[in-house]
């Protein structure tokens, strides 16, 4: 496999890396199968094919919404391959939500689950997409049947650094999602500084080769980007489970050296009787991460008196893929919980005041980032993308924290949000988006949706909802009336009907007050 010179695609960067033996396992499905570094670069292979044969243009968009397999994996290596951009989504968003993001990117493919093409072929179809295929959980779909006539050989199509490679939806305090265009030196530089800082490198250097334990969905920056990325660019082995599930992780584990996962993991792993899950469970491990959510500091102390593992808590988002992490090397450093470390290698990160002026460590303020893991904007919409960027090119990232405080100088202890947003188990749900839906139904004068403590998502969606006078809506009917229009994860697990929110002297929802008032709510 030879790298084309100056081919700034990802995947040239991951064929470069490639274990000198393709015949050594990359992939081990659940069920047991295995795939080679060959089976990978082949399967690949036939997929960009099929893609190249469809006669597009560089950077025309492939919209995914499948669940997970190595399959999946190979369809966003293929759209690489062949010069286009991965536009992955979430397998629980519904019609309303997709028919948004298709007519927002304009897909010229669109690759779905076979069970889900009488819904969403219209969809494609409405927003004037020429080619939908179905990808299977079980090697099955339109799309490996197509791509089985190609020919296993493909080029790595040129691509420059600034080139798009994917479009990560994010959803937004207005409540209109936005599309994080992200390009191959995001994708590629970030892998490489992880494969580096969170020791890939020094496992390879050592003659061994990690084996990720890859429990992640693999349409978010945490599964797809900074999971499978990491991975790829490391040579390391992933065993590919199809979704987190607590028995299955435990009896993966010792054949594991690196988890990655959202705190939910952690505590619900710990969850788990000791005699279930602890030192014996964790002996091949040298590093479990955790990120897309606080993890806290209390989790962190009884994983460690569990497993005598320190939890490695790092900070990230989809528009900038990762940014601080604490440190994997002792001598860069120790694992400070409560903290998300230091920033990565070649990552600007510094905290702004009111006034918009760099803070000396200790003082909170927003924290704004640049580097070459920073997304260039917001796909077509180059207002909201001139918003989120400062004059002198730093994203403001919405989220306040300090260096320094208790922890030394070079460390970034997160605080708060400037938006108005909710991680629920790793995933976030912006308040007005769902309020809107709430407002839409018959009865509803407004309402207010806000996230408190859930022991095992971290936060939970709550919504509070006034009424119209002689209407006698019932929360329980509120929250199925969401169903089928908006993700799962986005659903308040409550609701509470109230005759008024409260409100400031200036008529401003107090959402402060309401988080207290029902913080106890799922204690
Ligand atoms: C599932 N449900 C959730 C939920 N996940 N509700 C709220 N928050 C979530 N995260 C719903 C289910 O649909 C179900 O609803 C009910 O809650 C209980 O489901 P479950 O079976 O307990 O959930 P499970 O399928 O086990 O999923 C939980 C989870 C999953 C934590 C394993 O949510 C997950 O994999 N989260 C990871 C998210 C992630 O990858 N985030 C990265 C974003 S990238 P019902 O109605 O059917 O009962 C990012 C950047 C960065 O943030 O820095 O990483």
């Amino acid at each position: 496999m030879n790298r084309p010179r100056g081919n700034q695609n990802l995947y040239a960067e991951v064929e470069r890396r490639v274990p000198p033996d393709l015949d050594s396992v990359c992939i081990e499905a659940l069920d047991g199968l295995t795939y080679s570094w060959r089976d990978l670069h082949l399967g690949s292979g036939c997929i960009a094919n099929w893609l190249l044969s469809l006669r597009l243009k560089p950077g025309d968009r492939v919209a995914a919404q499948v669940e997970k397999s190595p399959e999946c994996l190979m369809l966003y290596l293929a759209t690489l391959r062949a010069g286009l951009a991965y536009v992955p989504l979430n397998t629980a968003y519904q019609r309303g939500e997709l028919d948004y993001f298709l007519r927002d990117c304009e897909p010229a493919v669109v690759v779905c689950a076979p069970s889900r093409l009488a819904e969403i072929e219209p969809i494609a179809r409405a927003a004037r997409c020429a080619h939908v295929v179905t990808l299977g959980e079980q090697r099955d779909g339109t799309l490996l049947e197509a791509a089985a006539t190609e020919a296993t050989a493909c080029e790595v199509i040129h691509r420059a650094a600034d080139d798009l490679a994917a479009i990560l939806y994010t959803s937004g305090t207005t409540g209109r999602s936005k599309g994080a265009m992200l390009s191959h030196r995001n994708l590629t530089s970030n892998a490489v500084t992880l494969d580096e800082f969170w020791g890939f490198k020094a496992v390879r250097d050592s003659g061994q080769r990690d084996v990720l334990l890859h429990a992640l969905p693999l349409f978010h920056v945490h599964g797809l980007f900074v999971a499978s990325n990491a991975a790829l660019v490391a040579g390391a082995r992933m065993l590919m489970l199809p979704k987190f599930d607590v028995a299955k992780v435990i009896e993966g584990l010792p054949r594991c050296t690196v988890m990655m996962g959202v705190p939910t993991f952690y505590t619900r792993l710990l969850a788990q009787p000791e005699s279930r899950f602890g030192r014996t469970q964790c002996r091949s491990m040298r590093l479990f991460i955790a990120g897309s959510a606080p993890l806290l500091a209390e989790t962190h102390q009884q994983f460690e008196q569990r497993t005598g593992h320190r939890i490695l808590e790092r900070y990230g988002m989809s528009e900038t893929l990762m940014l601080v992490s604490n440190p994997y090397f002792e001598a860069n450093g120790g694992r400070i919980a409560g903290t998300v470390g230091v920033a990565l290698p070649e990552v600007g990160v510094r905290i702004a005041g009111d006034d918009g002026v760099a803070c000396p460590a200790g003082a909170i303020g927003a924290v704004q980032v640049s580097g070459p893991n920073v997304f260039s904007g917001y796909w077509r919409m180059p207002d909201k993308t001139k918003e989120e960027f400062t004059d002198d090119g730093w994203f403001k990232t919405g989220d306040v924290g300090h260096f320094g405080g208790a922890a030394p100088d070079s460390y970034l202890t997160l605080v708060g949000r400037s938006k108005d947003l909710i991680i629920s188990g790793g995933y976030n749900v912006y308040p007005k988006e769902i309020e809107g839906y709430i407002d839409a139904i018959a009865g509803v004068v407004e309402s207010a949706v806000i996230g408190v403590p859930h022991t095992d998502f971290g936060e939970a969606v709550l919504a509070v909802i006034v009424c119209k006078g002689g209407e006698t809506l019932e929360p329980a009917n509120v929250v199925e009336a969401l169903k089928g229009q908006i993700a799962n994860y986005k659903i308040p697990k409550r609701a509470f009907i109230i005759d008024d929110l409260p409100r400031n002297t200036m008529g401003k929802v107090q959402k402060n007050v309401l988080r207290d008032r029902y913080k106890g709510t799922f204690a």
